[in-house]
């Protein structure tokens, strides 16, 4: 495994050199921040990026996102124009080195908490989640830190208009279709797909989902067995949903699993949680058991930690903070050590 943490590009407050200097680290997650969602991507200026981070001894072999058009996922005519441009920039990645791309495949919404200062007794704060507060939430009022596209409300709105009538069918089909469009370029480029749950893994404002257990796994397999179709195993996203048992999946799709995202939940009730830090005692996901059948069964991709809390005081991009992430950076490359060498 490489050990990897995500940087938002030269405007991030966390320096490459501070990343650098965290044991253990071998590279940064990062992508291109100021290109609109759908155009393609300057190769120039990836090979910029990449040739910073290499000057602070760090690679960028992962690129999480390039984000996917909402026309793809939608399935209308212009999609194809769309895929062109994904493809053109699959080629461009390619080029600078990048290896795994971490895409997602959810409408309108990416990842969702509904408390972006969730304070602990030990006056760390992180992000939470509940469903009270979900209910009360404007979908067309929305935007997190960390997510690529930025709508305004009206163009929310004109979105969610768009997306009624889809069904999971429609969704799932426009998956296929974009991924058996792409995979010609990612076999050209050797460069691997990984898909990120969803997040939480259920339809959210009456919003299809379709990759939030095994099963969708499974049928995204089937229908495209190209091996650079691959996963983006984030523990915080599908293990937000309790019906997910996270060692088994860890273990069943080990060899397509190109990326982990590894993040602590502590659930409060059957529905609602608060993240932690990356520690198994932490909460409720079991990290030792997920890397521990990552490792028996040949995981051999990308590990990032996933929301940490702000710590120490720190202020910043809410579970993107240096401190918590740093720690769980060096948990995790322990845990994957003492993991390895006993199973050796
Ligand atoms: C949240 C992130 C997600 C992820 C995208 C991938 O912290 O894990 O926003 O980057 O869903 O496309």
């Amino acid at each position: 495994m490489k050990m990897t943490f995500r940087w938002y590009g030269e405007t991030d407050k966390i320096p490459l050199n501070y990343i650098a200097q965290i044991q253990g680290m071998t590279g940064v997650v990062t992508a291109v921040y100021d290109v609109p969602v759908g155009e393609a991507w300057d190769v120039e200026k990836l090979l910029k990026m990449r040739d910073m981070c290499a000057e602070n001894g760090l690679e960028m072999e992962v690129i999480e996102s390039v984000p996917v058009h909402e026309d793809i996922k939608l399935g209308l005519p212009t999609r194809d124009k769309y895929i062109e441009n994904y493809k053109k920039n699959i080629i461009a990645c390619g080029k600078a080195g990048v290896k795994c791309i971490c895409y997602n495949f959810m409408p309108v919404v990416d990842w969702l908490r509904t408390n972006l200062g969730y304070a602990h007794k030990n006056g760390a704060v992180s992000l939470a989640f509940s469903e009270e507060e979900l209910m009360a939430l404007d979908p067309k009022n929305l935007r997190l830190p960390g997510w690529d596209e930025s709508y305004s409300p009206d163009e929310l709105k004109s979105l969610l208009k768009q997306y009624e009538g889809m069904t999971h069918e429609k969704l799932f089909e426009n998956l296929v279709y974009f991924l058996n469009a792409i995979m010609p370029a990612c076999d050209e480029a050797d460069v691997n797909m990984a898909i990120h749950p969803d997040d939480p893994p259920f339809d959210v404002f009456g919003l299809p989902r379709i990759i939030s257990r095994a099963e969708d796994y499974d049928r995204m397999f089937s229908a495209v067995p190209n091996k650079h179709n691959g996963i983006t195993f984030c523990t915080g996203s599908l293990g937000a949903g309790k019906f997910n048992d996270l060692v088994e999946m860890a273990g069943k799709y080990a060899d397509r699993i190109y990326f982990a995202h590894l993040r602590q939940l502590c659930f409060t009730s059957d529905t609602d949680f608060y993240e932690n830090g990356h520690l198994t005692e932490m909460g409720n996901v079991d990290m030792y058991g997920i890397v521990k059948e990552l490792v028996k069964n040949g995981f051999d991709g990308y590990v990032r930690p996933d929301h940490g809390r702000n710590v120490w005081g720190e202020t910043g991009k809410p579970g993107y903070g240096l401190f918590d992430r740093a720690m769980g950076a060096c948990y995790l490359s322990g845990l994957f050590e003492a993991v390895e060498k006993d199973l050796k």
